[in-house]
C-alpha cells in the first residue's frame, strides 16, 4: 500500500517538476520578441497617463491592414498597460486613441487640414494630441492603411519608451521610397552569408503550410518601415521563376501583404535558357526552351515578357526584380556583347506595364584582368549613365570593395546623374564578426551616409544622392542585406537584432542619430532601466570602431579568411595571406598600405575633384583611410606622432581592450537582465574577445615579419 502510494507521490513529485521545468523554459526569454515587447509600463506616473490617455480606441475600416492594426493596438496595450483597452464606435473623441485616414474625420466633422494630408503622401503619418472640451484625444492619421500602420507602430514605440502624450505633434514621412530587405537565401534552405540557422522560406512546405513567422516577419518588417523584400539570393537559382516556385512565392506575398511588405524577386539573366544546356556541363541552364539570353534577342524578350505576366497573375502587387549579372559567374549581357543597360531594360520593359521595377547591382570585378579591383564597378557603369530606362535603379554596395570593416563610399554615386542609385548595406555582419562579434552598424551606416560625394560640390552627402535631393531622381531606394534566418532570436546574436532594427529606421530617415536608435532599441527590448540603458548604450557606441581596430585598422581591408570571412588571412606557419599574398595590403619591408593615388592605382581619380585631391596626398588624406589609398613607410609618423608602425600596434590593442570593457561591464547587469538573455550574450562576448585577440596577435606577428619591429602593448 504505502509502496503504492509512494510511487503515486513520485508520479505527481516528477509531474510538478516537469511542469516547473516547462514553465521556467516556456518563460525564459529567446529573444523572438525582437523590440516588440509590449512589458507593462515601469514608469508608474507614464501608466497613470496613459491610462487616463486611451480609455478606448477607433480603428476605422476593415480592410485586411486595419485588423492588423487593431491586433497590435489589441496586444501591445494590453502589455503595456496591463488592461483591456476596448475599442469603440466610430463618434467617440475623448480619451481616445483614434486612427483612421481623412474620410474618417470628414465623416465626423472634423475635416483634416488639406496642406498636412498632401504632405503625407501615401506612407507618411501624424500623431497628434488634441484636447477637446477639456479631455485629450489622441489621432493618428494618414491616407491610407500602410500610413496608419507605420503611426501606429511609431506610437506603441512611445509607449514603450515611456514617451509623454501630452503634446504630441509628430510628422513623419519616408525620405526614401523603396526600403527593402534582400535575402540571400537559397532555394535548399541555405542562407549564403547567413548566420543564424536556415532560411525564414520552407521551401518544401510552401505552399500548403504556412509558418506563423511569416507574419512576424513581415510585422517586424512593418514596424520599422521597410516595405518591400527580396525573398532569394541574387546568385539566383532560375528555378524560382518556375510555377512551382512562384506560387509559394505567391503565398509569402500573401501573408507579407496587409503589413504593406511587397515581393521582390532576384532572377538569374539565363532563366530563358533551356536546362539542357546545364546538362552539357554549361552552367547557364535555365528553365526556359531557348538557347540563348541574349538581351536584344526578339525570342528571349518575349520570354521575359510572358513569364512577367505569369508572376503578375499570380502576385498582383509584385516589386520586380534584383539583378547580379555578369559578376561572379553569374551570366549576363556581356556575354553576347551587350552591356548593363541592354540587359536592365529587356527586364524593365517587361515589368514596365504593371509598375514593377528594375535593381540591377553594380558589384562587378574580375580578379584576374583588373589590377585595382574597386575600380571596376566606376569604369562599367558610368559610360552608361543615362542609357537605362525609367524604373531602373543601380544597386550598388555602400563601398567599392566589399562590405568591409571600413571603406570610403563608392565612387559610382557621384558620377550617375541620370540614373537612380540605390544603396546596398549589408545587415548580416560577413565581415565584421558573423553572428559571434557584438557590433552596432548604425554608426558605420551614418559615416556612409553623411559621407560628401562632392557630386555636385560640397554638401552631397550619400544620403542626399540615394534619398534624390542632389540629382532629383524620379525614384529612390535603400537594401540592406537580411541578418534573419530560422533561429528562435531571428539574428542570431541578440544584438545583431538592433542592425536590423536600425537599418529599418534609417532607411526611414537617415537623419536619425545612430545614438538615438540605439536607445530605443535598447529600451523596446531591454526595458528602460537606466542602468541598463547607459550600459549596453555605451557598449554599443563604440563597438563598430573597436571592431575595425582589431581586424582592420588605418584603411585596411580584405585580410580575412578566404570565403569563410571570420578571422584573419594570413596564416602564420606557411606564411600564406589569402587573397593572393599581399593584394590588397601591399605589406613589404618598406611599408604597408595599397598605393591609389595618382602615382598608383589612380583609383583617386574617380572621386570628385576635392575629394580627389584630398585622398590623393597622405598628409590631407583621412587617417582612417590612409591605408587605403596610399602606401605608407614603417617609420613615418602620423598625426599621433606615433609611427605607423606604433599606430597599428595601438589600434589592434585598442580595439581588443574595448571588447574586454563591454565583456566586464555586461557582467555588471547579471541581475538586472534577463538571465536566459544575459548568459547568451555573455557567451557570445566571451567568444568575441578571444577571436578579437586572434585578430590582433595573428596581424600584428605577421605584419612584424615585414616591420622587423617589435610589437608594443599598448591601447590608447
Ligand atoms: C560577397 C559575398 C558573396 C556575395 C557577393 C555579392 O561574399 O557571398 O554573393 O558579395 O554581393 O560579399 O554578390
Amino acid at each position: 500500500m504505502s509502496a503504492i502510494r509512494n510511487s503515486r507521490w513520485n508520479v505527481v513529485l516528477v509531474t510538478c517538476l516537469l511542469a516547473w521545468c516547462t514553465a521556467s523554459v516556456a518563460s525564459a526569454n529567446d529573444g523572438s520578441g525582437l523590440w516588440l515587447n509590449y512589458t507593462p509600463v515601469s514608469d508608474n506616473v507614464r501608466l497613470k497617463e496613459y491610462r487616463q490617455s486611451i480609455r478606448a480606441m477607433v480603428v476605422a475600416g476593415d480592410s485586411l491592414t486595419a485588423r492588423e492594426i487593431r491586433n497590435e493596438l489589441r496586444h501591445g496595450l494590453n502589455g503595456l498597460l496591463g488592461r483591456e483597452i476596448p475599442f469603440d464606435a466610430p463618434g467617440r473623441t475623448s480619451n481616445a486613441l483614434i486612427v483612421a485616414t481623412p474620410r474618417y474625420f470628414k465623416a465626423a466633422g472634423v475635416p483634416p487640414n488639406q496642406e498636412l494630408l498632401k504632405s503625407l503622401g501615401s506612407e507618411g503619418y501624424a500623431i497628434k494630441a488634441v484636447k477637446i472640451r477639456g479631455a485629450r484625444t489622441l489621432f493618428i492619421i494618414a491616407n491610407g492603411d500602410r500610413g496608419l500602420l507605420y503611426g501606429t507602430f511609431h506610437f506603441l514605440r512611445l509607449l514603450q519608451t515611456q514617451r509623454p502624450l501630452g503634446r504630441l505633434d509628430i510628422v513623419s514621412t519616408p525620405r526614401i521610397q523603396h526600403r527593402l530587405l534582400n535575402h540571400w537565401d537559397n532555394l535548399d534552405g541555405s542562407v549564403e552569408r547567413g548566420y543564424a540557422g536556415r532560411s525564414l522560406w520552407r521551401w518544401d512546405e510552401l505552399p500548403s503550410v504556412l509558418s506563423p513567422r511569416y507574419r512576424e516577419y513581415a510585422r517586424a518588417c512593418a514596424s520599422i518601415g521597410i516595405n518591400g523584400t527580396v525573398v532569394n539570393n541574387v546568385n539566383a537559382n532560375p528555378r524560382i521563376l518556375t510555377p512551382e516556385y512562384v506560387r509559394k512565392v505567391a503565398t509569402l506575398a500573401e501573408a507579407f501583404r496587409p503589413y504593406g511588405i511587397r515581393v521582390f524577386l532576384s532572377v538569374n539573366f539565363s532563366s530563358p535558357i533551356s536546362a539542357r544546356f546545364e546538362q552539357e556541363g554549361n552552367r547557364k541552364g535555365g528553365i526556359g526552351n531557348l538557347s540563348t539570353s541574349d538581351p536584344l534577342d526578339p525570342a528571349v524578350r518575349a520570354w521575359w515578357k510572358a513569364k512577367v505576366s505569369e508572376v503578375y497573375r499570380g502576385i498582383p502587387d509584385f516589386g520586380g526584380f534584383l539583378v547580379k549579372a555578369s559578376s561572379e559567374g553569374m551570366p549576363g549581357p556581356q556575354e553576347y556583347g551587350r552591356t548593363h543597360a541592354d540587359g536592365a531594360n529587356m527586364l524593365a520593359e517587361a515589368l514596365e506595364p504593371y509598375g514593377g521595377i528594375v535593381m540591377w547591382r553594380s558589384f562587378v570585378y574580375d580578379a584576374e584582368s583588373d589590377p585595382d579591383r574597386v575600380k571596376r564597378a566606376y569604369k562599367e557603369f558610368v559610360p552608361l549613365d543615362g542609357q537605362f530606362r525609367g524604373n531602373v535603379f543601380v544597386q550598388a554596395k555602400n563601398g567599392p570593395l566589399d562590405f568591409q570593416p571600413r571603406e570610403p563610399v563608392q565612387p559610382l554615386f557621384a558620377a550617375m546623374p541620370r540614373t537612380p542609385m540605390m544603396l546596398e548595406l549589408q545587415i548580416t555582419q560577413e565581415y565584421l564578426g558573423h553572428s559571434t562579434h557584438l557590433v552596432y552598424l548604425a554608426p558605420m551606416w551614418k559615416e556612409y551616409l553623411q559621407f560628401d560625394t562632392f557630386a555636385k560640390g560640397p554638401g552631397s552627402s550619400l544620403a542626399s544622392i540615394i534619398d534624390g535631393t542632389v540629382q532629383k531622381y524620379r525614384m529612390t531606394g535603400i537594401a540592406g542585406v537580411a541578418n534573419t534566418g530560422d533561429q528562435p532570436n531571428w539574428c542570431g546574436h541578440l544584438f545583431a537584432q538592433a542592425n536590423w532594427f536600425a537599418f529599418g529606421r534609417l532607411a526611414w530617415d537617415h537623419t536619425q542619430s545612430a545614438e538615438d536608435i540605439a536607445a530605443d532599441w535598447i529600451r523596446m527590448t531591454f526595458g528602460n532601466d537606466q542602468r541598463v540603458l547607459k550600459t549596453v548604450h555605451s557598449m554599443m557606441m563604440g563597438s563598430w570602431e573597436a571592431c575595425v581596430n582589431y581586424m582592420t585598422p588605418l584603411g585596411l581591408h580584405h585580410i580575412m579568411q578566404v570565403d569563410f570571412h571570420y578571422g584573419p588571412g594570413p596564416d602564420l606557419d606557411t606564411g600564406r595571406v589569402d587573397w593572393r599574398s599581399t593584394y590588397y595590403h601591399r605589406a613589404d619591408s618598406l611599408g604597408l598600405g595599397y598605393d591609389r593615388s595618382s602615382t598608383g592605382s589612380n583609383a583617386v581619380s574617380q572621386y570628385p575633384s576635392l575629394l580627389r585631391e584630398q585622398f590623393d596626398s597622405p598628409v590631407t588624406c583621412p587617417e582612417k583611410y590612409l591605408l587605403w589609398f596610399h602606401h605608407i613607410g614603417w617609420d613615418q609618423k602620423l598625426r599621433s606622432r606615433r609611427s605607423l608602425w606604433e599606430e597599428l600596434c595601438t589600434r589592434y590593442f585598442t580595439g581588443t581592450e574595448y571588447v574586454d570593457t563591454m565583456s566586464t561591464i555586461w557582467s555588471s547587469l547579471e541581475r538586472i537582465v534577463d538571465p536566459a538573455i544575459f548568459i547568451h550574450v555573455s557567451k557570445k562576448l566571451e567568444t568575441q574577445r578571444k577571436d578579437a585577440a586572434a585578430w590582433r596577435d595573428t596581424c600584428l606577428r605577421y605584419f612584424q615579419r615585414f616591420s622587423r619591429r617589435p610589437i608594443i602593448g599598448q591601447s590608447e
